[in-house]
C-alpha cells in the first residue's frame, strides 16, 4: 500500500525561516532529522499520545518530548496543576512547599536517593553529580561507556551517544584535551574492560557512571551480571557507582531502572519525567554524599530557575499519576504488544531485526542482533532506519528521527494505536525491504 504523501508546506517554510536564525533551525541537534533525512516535522500541538504538525497532519508520538510526556501529552491533571499554580507566579527564586514534596515523593521511590538536589536540564544534574563524585573521593578520573550519553557538558563528550553518535560527531571541537583526559570509557556489558581500567589506574577513579538501560546509542539492555559486576567492582576500589536515570527514572519502574533491577548505586541522576513537561533535572543519593552540596558542604552548585513551583507542580502531579496501581503494568502491556508487532511486521518483509523493551521504553535495531554495545549499535543498516522513519512518517507515526535514540510508550496509547502503528509498520517495511 502506498503511502499518502504527506503535505508538509507549512512544516518547511518554518524550518527554512528557523534555519536562518537558529543554528540547524533546531534548539537541539537530533530534532533537524540529519540522520534520516528529509525536514523536520513542525509541531502545532500535543495531545495524549498524539501530535499535530503545523499542516495538521496527525501522528502518534512514540518520542513524547524524549520522555517527559509517560502519561501522555498535556494530561489534564497536570495541566490543571500547573494553571492552579501559575496564578501564584511562574518563578519564586526562593525555597517554595512543592520542592518538599517534590523531594518527599523522589526520595520515598527511589532506593538510591536520601537527599535531592533539584536543577534545570539532564546535563546539568550529571555535571553536578560529576563534580559531586570527584569532590566526595578526592580522585579526578571517572569511566563512562562509549554511546552512553550524559548531556553536553565537556566531559562527557567522550564516545557519547544520542545526537553526537546520530551526528557522527567524532566528540567535539571545543573540548579541550585537558578536560577529557580524565575520561576513561569501555565497551557497554563489558566488565573486564572495567576490571582493566581500575588496574591500570589504582585510587584515581572517582567513579562509574552509565545508562542502567541504554537509550543514546538506540535501546541496549544490560546483560545478566554487569550491573551487579559493576556494584562489586566500584565497591572493591573505593568508587562510586552513579545511574543516569534522565531517561530510565519512573519509566522503567516508580523506582526506575535500580528498583527494577534490584541494584542500588550510590549516586542518581533524574530529569525528564519528574518535570513532567517542564525544564529539570535532578541528582541525588547517599546522605552522607549529598552534605557536601553547597550550602550544606564545600562542593559548588546553583540555579536560578532550579525547584521553580511549575516545573515542581508537573512532576507531583506525573508522579502522583504514575503511583496509581497497574500503572506500570498498564505500561509494560502497551511496550510488548507493540514490540511483538514490529519483530513479526519486520520478519514478514524478510528484514533481519533485534527489537527489546523494559515497560514503557523500547528500541529496535535493523541487524540480527542481539546488539550488547555502541560498536555492534553502529553496524545497524542506519541508512535503511532513514527510509523506514520517513515511511511511517507518511503513514502518521513518529519515531525517533535517529537510529540511535530509543522509543517511548505513555499511558495515553490505546490498543488501537498500537494496531494503527504495527499495520503502519508492516507497510514500511515492506516498503522499504
Ligand atoms: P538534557 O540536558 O537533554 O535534559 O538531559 C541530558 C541527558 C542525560 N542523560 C541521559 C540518559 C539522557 O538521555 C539525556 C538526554 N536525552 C536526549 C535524548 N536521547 C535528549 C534529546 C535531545 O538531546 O534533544
Amino acid at each position: 500500500m502506498t503511502a499518502p504523501s504527506l503535505n508538509t508546506t507549512r512544516s518547511q517554510e518554518l524550518f527554512h525561516a528557523a534555519q536562518a536564525l537558529m543554528p540547524g533551525g533546531v534548539s537541539s541537534p537530533v530534532r533537524a532529522f540529519k540522520s534520516v533525512g528529509g525536514q523536520p516535522i513542525v509541531f502545532d500541538r500535543v495531545k495524549g499520545p498524539y501530535a499535530w504538525d503545523v499542516d495538521d497532519n496527525k501522528y502518534i508520538d512514540y518520542i513524547g518530548s524524549w520522555g517527559p510526556a509517560i502519561c501522555g501529552h498535556a494530561h489534564p491533571e497536570v495541566i490543571g496543576a500547573l494553571q492552579e499554580t501559575i496564578e501564584k507566579g511562574t518563578s519564586f527564586g526562593a525555597p517554595c512547599s512543592l520542592e518538599n514534596t517534590l523531594a518527599e515523593m523522589v526520595i520515598d521511590a527511589v532506593p538510591s536517593v536520601e537527599m535531592v538536589r533539584f536543577v534545570n536540564s539532564g546535563t546539568e544534574a550529571c555535571m553536578a553529580v560529576l563534580r559531586l563524585m570527584r569532590a566526595y573521593t578526592g580522585r579526578d578520573k571517572v569511566i563512562k561507556f562509549e554511546g552512553c550519553y550524559h548531556g553536553h557538558a565537556d566531559m562527557f563528550l567522550v564516545k557519547a551517544g544520542s545526537g553526537v553518535a546520530t551526528l557522527g560527531l567524532p566528540d567535539s571541537p571545543g573540548v579541550p584535551r585537558s578536560t577529557t583526559a580524565n575520561t576513561l570509557t569501555a565497551p557497554y556489558n563489558d566488565l573486564e574492560a572495567v576490571k582493566q581500567l581500575f588496574a591500570e589506574n589504582p585510587e584515581a577513579i572517582a567513579g562509574v557512571i552509565l545508562e542502567p538501560i541504554v537509550g543514546n546509542a538506540g535501546f541496549i539492555q544490560p546483560e545478566p551480571g554487569f550491573l551487579e559486576g559493576l556494584r562489586e567492582l566500584t565497591k572493591e576500589h573505593g568508587a562510586l557507582l552513579v545511574f543516569d536515570e534522565v531517561m530510565t527514572g519512573f519509566r522503567i519502574s516508580y523506582g526506575g531502572a535500580q528498583a527494577h533491577f534490584g541494584v542500588t548505586p550510590d549516586l542518581t541522576t533524574m530529569g525528564k519525567v519528574i518535570g513532567g513537561g517542564l525544564p529539570v533535572g535532578a541528582y541525588g543519593g547517599r546522605r552522607e554524599i549529598m552534605e557536601m552540596v553547597a550550602p550544606a558542604g564545600p562542593m559548588y552548585q546553583a540555579g536560578t530557575l532550579s525547584g521553580n513551583p511549575l516545573a515542581m507542580t508537573a512532576g507531583i502531579k506525573t508522579l502522583e499519576l504514575l503511583k496509581q496501581p497497574g500503572s506500570y503494568e498498564k505500561l509494560t502491556a502497551t511496550t510488548e504488544k507493540l514490540v511483538a508487532g514490529i519483530k513479526e511486521a519486520a520478519t514478514a518483509a524478510g528484514l533481519p531485526i533485534s527489537a527489546g523493551s523494559v515497560s514503557a521504553m523500547f528500541g529496535f535495531f535493523l541487524c540480527e542482533g542481539p546488539v550488547r554495545n555502541f560498536e555492534e549499535a553502529k553496524a545497524t543498516d542506519a541508512a535503511r532506519f532513514g527510509k523506514l522513519h520517513r515511511a511511517m512518517l507518511e503513514r502518521g507515526v513518529y519515531l525517533a528521527p535517529s537510529a540511535f535514540e530509543a522509543g517511548f510508550t505513555s499511558l495515553a496509547h490505546s490498543d488501537t494505536d498500537i494496531e494503527s502503528t504495527i499495520q503502519a509498520f508492516r507497510e514500511s517495511f515492506a516498503a522499504v525491504a
